[in-house]
């Protein structure tokens, strides 16, 4: 019998010890025990993902490790992909969401998960990618006449060019909404550059909703 806290600590230590077969076993004990998807991936698996990133920091690992640690994540995570999608009700579309992980910034487990919680929540996502030229989301916005343009960025050094696509947006004339969310942004920089601050996935969704007056 495996409670809930247990598995929360495996899918945490199988990142944080480099352990991948383990962090896929407690992925799916999680699915098995019913453990909300959301929470088996934000107070386990990126709770581990960002102790890696802090030893990194610290210098106590190194870049392969935090490769490493990051492709475990994404394998934890497909397992767990399915009850993410299945644990919101699919709708009409609730509004069409040009997304990707600006120019020069590769880190894109946090914007995956945004796109995935967005889709099962019935929004139509475009999805640019990693290292996403600020050209492509004006040129995506207009093609797809998008109801909102959101960018994430991890890096200090990348978060300036979140401001870059607003004003782009805003220069070619495109009204939608932005959004700016990763560990470089922040609800005050979002206020700086015109743009609405969203701090997780879920969150994402729900600041999304708002905006486009479809409720919470
Ligand atoms: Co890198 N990395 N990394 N990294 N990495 C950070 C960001 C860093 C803080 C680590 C550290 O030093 N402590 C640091 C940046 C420092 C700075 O700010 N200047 C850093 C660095 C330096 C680098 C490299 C330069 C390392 C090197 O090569 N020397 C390099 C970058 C190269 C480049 O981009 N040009 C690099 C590379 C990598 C890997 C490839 C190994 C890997 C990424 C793999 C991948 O994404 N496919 C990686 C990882 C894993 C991390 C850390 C450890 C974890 C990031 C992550 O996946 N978190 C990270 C440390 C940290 O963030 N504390 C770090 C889990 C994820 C679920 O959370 O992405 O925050 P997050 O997303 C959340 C929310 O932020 C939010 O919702 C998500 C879900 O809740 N959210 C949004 C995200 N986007 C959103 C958009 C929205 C709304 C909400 O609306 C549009």
């Amino acid at each position: 019998m495996t409670d809930k806290q247990t598995i929360l600590s495996e899918l945490e230590n199988g990142v944080k010890s480099l352990q991948q077969e383990a962090a896929v076993e407690a992925a799916k004990k999680a699915v098995a025990a019913g453990v909300s998807p959301v929470e088996a991936i934000e107070h386990g698996l990126a709770k581990g993902i960002r102790e890696v990133g802090e030893k990194f920091e610290r210098k106590e690992m190194f870049v392969v490790e935090l490769i490493y640690a990051a492709t475990i994540m994404e394998e934890a995570i497909k397992v767990l992909e399915p009850a993410l999608k299945a644990s919101k009700e699919k709708r009409h579309s609730t509004g069409r969401f040009v997304l990707g992980t600006v120019a020069g910034d590769i880190h894109d487990i946090g914007k995956n998960l945004v796109r995935i919680m967005l889709e099962a929540s019935g929004f139509e996502v475009y999805d640019l990618g990693k290292d996403a030229p600020t050209e492509n989301f004006i040129a995506k916005a207009k093609e797809v006449g998008a109801s909102l343009v959101g960018t994430s960025s991890l890096m200090t050094t990348t978060v300036e060019v979140q401001k870059e696509v607003v004003d782009a947006l805003r220069a070619a004339g495109i009204k939608a909404p932005a959004m700016v969310g990763g560990a470089a942004a922040s609800d005050e920089w979002a206020k700086e550059i015109g743009a609405i601050y969203a701090s997780d996935a879920g969150s994402a969704v729900t600041v999304a909703k708002q905006l486009l007056g479809k409720g919470a």
